[in-house]
């Protein structure tokens, strides 16, 4: 063993019995003696001294150390132990609050029954825009009892007539009517106006019974685009309405100031991009010359995506259309986009146009209809009949 390895001691005792026990309380078993002598202790110039014993030893320093490394090593447990105590009562914290989560109604789930999100499915399933659908669901949940959730029939039912009240109806042409001369059709581009004007003119060729007879003329401004004037003159002829194209303002006034009382103008214009702002601008210069004695519609697909019924519907607005007529709606089931449109712009409907046979397939607008064009709602044809009133057919009405 070196040197350094070891840890000197001297111990001075009375007797040696009492240095050998002292020197094994403080250093333990591994203590060993190196001296051992007698020494004087005490007296006054070598006078009254007394014997004592004093004893030198070593002890290894290798045990002092090991005990220290002991030490170490129980800090690092100890330590060691703490952390995971520690990490042990994070994770007990964790588990109870995720206990108490889980104990308390989740939101969302406490805020969605079953049936709401299936009546948000179907609402989503039509393309009602979100914002409508939030505000449907919104409605259920203030004026439907938990219990009444769960009833699904009446929560479809009561939505789709939520859905009907909510949209309007503008009343269908009345040529009788005093005032108004020309019935004009705006729009986009190729959604159906020119046939639209046909289906019109060759329904409101003929009288209803009883009534006094009248004349149907078409007029059309859109004479600029290859074919479009031939396309309503064939129809024209077919029904033996007289066509008229105008040009400006001046012409269309001129055109009016020689219409009889009993003549009923149906004015077919040309089909302008919601976009282009100037030709629209044009437009609305010549159609002004009817001033009061016209009344516009707006003639809008029901293909057209929500986006952009809204744009559509905001651009024409200078028109000061009066409604709006939906053509195309046999070739789209989903309908909701339109709808949530119209409704949250507080626009109404006049005619529905749903095929291009010429004259029968265009009908007087009717909540009935609209609603009956939505995707999988299930609800009594009576019970809306009854709240909205029946769909009918223009033809009917008018030669019946
Ligand atoms: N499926 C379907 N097609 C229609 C309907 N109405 C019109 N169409 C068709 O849509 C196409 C365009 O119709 P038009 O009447 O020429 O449309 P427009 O709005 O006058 O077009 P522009 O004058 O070019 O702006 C034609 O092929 C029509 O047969 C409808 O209700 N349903
Ligand atoms: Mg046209």
């Amino acid at each position: 063993m070196m040197e350094k390895d070891l840890s000197y001691f001297t111990i001075e005792a009375s007797t040696p019995r009492e240095a050998l026990e002292r020197m094994r309380r403080q250093y333990g078993a591994e203590a060993k003696i190196l001296t051992h002598k007698t020494v004087r202790r005490g007296g006054l110039a070598g006078l009254f001294t007394r014997e004592a014993v004093e004893i030198t030893g070593y002890v290894p320093r290798t045990e002092a150390k090991g005990r220290k490394e002991d030490l170490e090593e129980v800090k690092k447990k100890i330590l060691a132990d703490a952390r995971r105590e520690q990490s042990l009562q994070l994770i007990l914290k964790e588990i109870q609050a995720l206990k108490q989560d889980l104990g308390r109604p989740r939101p969302e789930a406490a805020g969605t029954p079953a049936g709401l999100s299936r009546l948000e499915d179907l609402l989503r399933g039509n393309e009602f825009t979100p914002a409508f659908i939030a505000e449907m669901l919104a409605r259920i949940r203030r004026e439907f009892s938990l219990e009444d959730l769960d009833n699904f029939p009446l929560l479809q039912s009561t939505v789709l007539e939520w859905i009907g009240s909510r949209l309007q109806i503008h009343p269908p042409l009345d040529p009788a009517r005093k005032g108004v001369k020309a019935f004009v059709l705006v729009g986009p581009t190729g959604v159906g106006k020119t046939t639209t004007i046909a289906k019109l003119a060759a329904i409101y060729s003929v009288a209803p019974k009883g009534a006094a007879p009248r004349q149907v003329k078409i007029v059309t401004i859109d004479n600029y685009r290859i074919g479009a004037l031939k396309q309503i003159e064939t129809y024209a002829e077919i029904m033996r309405v007289p066509v008229a194209c105008v040009e400006s303002a001046v012409e269309f006034k001129k055109y009016l100031a020689l219409c009889g009382e009993s003549d009923f103008i149906l004015v077919d214009t040309i089909g302008r991009s919601p976009r282009d702002l100037a030709k629209l601008g044009e437009m609305r210069e010549v159609l002004d010359a009817a001033g009061s004695y016209s009344e516009i519609h707006l003639a809008v697909s029901a293909t057209t995506k929500a986006s952009d019924v809204e744009d559509i519907l905001k651009t024409f607005e200078p028109f000061r259309y009066r409604a709006v007529i939906l053509t195309k709606l046999d070739e789209t089931l989903r309908l909701g986009n339109i709808l949530s449109v119209l409704s949250s712009m507080g626009k109404p409907v006049s005619y529905i146009a749903d095929g291009q046979s010429v004259p029968q397939d265009i009908e007087r607008a009717s909540v009935l209809r609209l609603l009956m064009n939505l995707e999988g709602f299930q609800c009594p044809r009576e019970r809306l009949e009854k709240k909205f009133g029946r769909r009918e057919k223009i033809a009917d009405a008018l030669w019946s």
